[in-house]
């Protein structure tokens, strides 16, 4: 069974942002699963879900979500899998997304990526499967290398 992504986002609003995460696990040619599932509003379904997931070869997790957004800490309490959070801006500018994320009590850890940082969260994923897929290392490594020529070419 392939190692696979899980993304998933608390509300269809959360998109716009988390289409990025998608534009760079397609651009890497990772698999993944993708869901709107809430916390607060499908905390039973969220459940099933990870666990499913994980099932399914699911090795990390991404979730974005705003405003009390606990979303990736309780994806975090289902499984053991490295879970990636991503605030997204909301009412607050993401201030109380980016602060309910990476403010984890200790036991139950969540990496947490800038405000919007959909694009990070799937290249942190990426860099956690390449510990064990030297094809995915060569890519990050053609990634980066294509983002320095990007800006030693430019000229202002
Ligand atoms: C969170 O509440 C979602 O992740 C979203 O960022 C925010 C607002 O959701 P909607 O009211 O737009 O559905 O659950």
């Amino acid at each position: 069974m392939g190692m696979k992504v899980g993304v998933v986002m608390g509300s269809t609003s959360d998109l716009g942002v988390m289409k990025g995460a998608f534009e760079i696990l397609d651009q890497f040619g990772v698999e993944y699963e993708k869901r709107v599932l809430s916390a607060h509003r499908t905390p039973h379904a969220l459940e099933q879900w990870v666990k499913e997931a994980e099932e399914r070869g699911v090795v990390a997790f991404i979730a974005g979500a705003g405003g009390a957004a606990h979303l990736a800490g309780v994806v975090a309490a289902f499984t053991t899998r490295p879970v990636i959070a991503v605030p997204i801006t909301s009412k607050l500018l993401g201030l109380d997304s980016l602060l309910a994320m990476v403010q984890m009590p200790s036991g139950i850890p969540v990496a947490t990526v800038a405000i919007d940082g959909a694009k990070n969260a799937s290249l942190l994923a990426i860099e956690m499967m390449a510990i064990t897929d030297t094809a995915l290392q060569q890519k990050l490594k053609d990634f980066r290398e294509t983002q320095a020529a990007k800006i030693l070419a430019t000229e202002i």
